[in-house]
């Protein structure tokens, strides 16, 4: 069976979970990270050498970077599979931008509003990855105009990553409602049970 290590407020553990659970697959937990550590234990280290979550262990086989691993799942169980070059690339695409654009602003909010002791917070910091996460909605909102997800009126792979941090945003009390087919993809995602078990109903960092 599945493991997947990681606390379940960590929107990366929360793409691993979501699409086991979208496919339906039995996967075991170990909640480390955030306040129940556990990430610099030579057990964890030597799973992950970079001390983050999640990590995959699938029997003997070792995987992380959450992307990674979501890909891993989708291949091997068949699970939100692309079949032409063309829709691979383009999930590729989105799931790239959404850590190196998207996730990373989040990232940065999350941690100067909710996640670093309040002397360490940086309001300067937290304005500036607001600033980016909105143009991230308006670029997003355009892209879904035509389509009730990112890439067409079915779930893709790409909707997992976009969705947890698009999740993340609303629980942090960001406004999507100007967006209007931003919010659309958004009641789309609460529809599905698989979100709603692994994204919408936990808790936030660092539980
Ligand atoms: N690029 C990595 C990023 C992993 C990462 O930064 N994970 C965070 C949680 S979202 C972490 O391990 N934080 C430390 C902690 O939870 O204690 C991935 O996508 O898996």
């Amino acid at each position: 069976m599945l493991t997947v290590y990681g606390r379940k407020s960590s929107a990366n553990v929360q793409k691993v979970r979501w699409i086991c659970s979208e496919g339906n697959l039995e996967f075991k937990t170990e909640i480390v990270g955030g306040k129940y550590g556990g990430l610099t234990s030579p057990e964890f280290i030597r799973l992950n050498p970079n001390s983050t979550i999640p990590v995959l262990k699938d029997g003997d086989f070792i995987l992380y970077e959450s992307n990674s691993i979501i890909k891993y799942i989708s291949d091997k169980f068949d699970i939100l599979r692309s079949d032409t070059q063309e829709k691979i690339a383009l999930n590729n695409q989105w799931i790239d931008w959404s850590s190196s654009v998207f996730g990373l602003n989040c990232s940065h909010y999350t941690l100067h509003n909710i996640l670093l002791p309040i002397d360490q917070r940086n309001t300067t910091l937290a304005i500036e990855a607001k600033k980016k996460i909105y143009s991230c909605f308006k670029l997003l909102n355009k892209q879904l105009e035509k389509t009730n997800y990112l890439l067409d009126n079915e779930l893709s792979l790409a909707d997992i990553p976009v969705g947890c941090w698009i999740h993340r945003c609303v629980v942090l009390g960001l406004e999507i409602t100007e967006f209007k087919s931003l919010e659309k993809l958004y009641v789309n995602l609460k529809e599905r049970s698989a979100f709603r078990t692994e994204v919408f109903d936990t808790p936030l960092p660092p539980e």
